[in-house]
């Protein structure tokens, strides 16, 4: 039972059903808060290995939204110190529940704290670039909306999966007058737009931000047109490894997302690449917007420390 619960969100993962670094990271906390409350384990520590197996197994789901293993530690480190108190079985598992929740909670306020700060940002009559789809951008614009500001964005495709539609269909229907481009067509308008606003899967402690495949492109042409770039991301989406010179794995996913099977058969000359994801530096963001408040990308690094002292601790061990 436990098990098939977390193989069904490694799937449903895995296959993108549900997706957004910040919706799998509380997928991942939501299964083993199930895993907690329907073990059979004896002991506590019998508990911690099976919650442990589990949480790795959901980070090998995907590989580049370090929420995911951000959310798995969370609760992991927690369910480890307890154990290390010496409480009994029940005491343990109530702690890993109420950690999920804690994780969970966290990030549902962390997302509206984001829509608060971000549309401070947005002006009436502002034309807005967005691409992909971002809950902490969709917050940000619907808060806007919310308190009467009027303004349009710009929504790309997203290829080879569309995710634009999402987003596009998302801002409609909260009255937000809205465009859907291609992804090609972005430097076409850029010259009219005052602000980008992207998501996030990963931050680097340099500042560089990886987001979905495209990001880049646009941050780079919205550079050359002095267009501002902002980043709205929670905390968990900074990437502590990365102070240990830690590279994000960049996602290859399958090239039948790109053509079909048949179009592969009859190109046998072909290779398609299908990265998921790019890396923006630095340089191309002005702002990132998190719940903590707005810090420039150069400053990600301090935020960093603060909330993520243990990899530092461990190296220097
Ligand atoms: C989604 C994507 C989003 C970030 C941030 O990629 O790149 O911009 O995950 O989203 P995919 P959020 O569709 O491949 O998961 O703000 O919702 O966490």
């Amino acid at each position: 039972m436990t098990e098939s619960k977390v193989e069904d969100t490694f799937n449903a993962i895995r296959s993108m059903e549900v997706r957004g670094a910040g919706r799998i990271a509380r997928a991942a906390a939501e299964a083993l808060r199930e895993a907690a409350v329907s073990s059979r384990a004896k002991t506590p520590a019998q508990l911690v290995a099976e919650l442990t197996r589990y949480g790795e197994r959901l980070k090998e789901s995907r590989p580049t939204a370090v929420s995911l293993p951000n959310s798995v530690n969370f609760v992991l480190t927690g369910a480890h110190r307890e154990l290390r108190r010496g409480v009994g079985k029940e005491t343990l598992r109530k702690r890993v529940i109420s950690l999920c929740d804690d994780f969970i909670n966290r990030s549902t306020n962390a997302v509206t704290m984001i829509g608060d700060i971000g549309a401070k940002r947005i002006v009436s009559g502002d034309l807005i670039m967005t691409h992909c789809n971002s809950e902490a951008v969709t917050q940000i614009l619907v808060t806007a909306r919310a308190q009467g500001k009027d303004f349009h964005v710009i929504v790309t495709e997203t290829r080879p999966l569309y995710q634009g539609r999402i987003t596009a269909a998302v801002l409609a229907r909260n009255g937000i007058e809205v465009s859907l481009i291609p992804d090609s067509a972005s430097r076409l308008y850029m010259h009219e737009v005052d602000r980008v606003i992207v998501g996030a899967d990963a931050i680097a402690s340099n500042g560089a931000v990886i987001n979905k495949i495209g990001t880049s492109m646009i941050a780079v042409i919205a550079h050359e047109t002095r267009t501002r770039f902002y980043v709205a991301a929670e905390t968990y989406k900074l990437s502590p490894r990365t102070l240990l010179g830690d590279l994000v794995e960049i996602e290859e996913r399958s090239p039948r997302e790109v053509v079909s099977e048949s179009w592969m058969t009859e190109n046998p000359g072909v290779k398609v690449m299908n990265p998921s994801f790019d890396v923006t530096p630095a340089e191309y963001i002005d702002l990132i917007i998190t719940e903590q408040g707005v810090y420039p990308p150069q400053g990600i690094v301090f935020l960093m420390k603060e909330l993520y002292p243990e990899p530092v601790k461990l190296a220097l061990e």
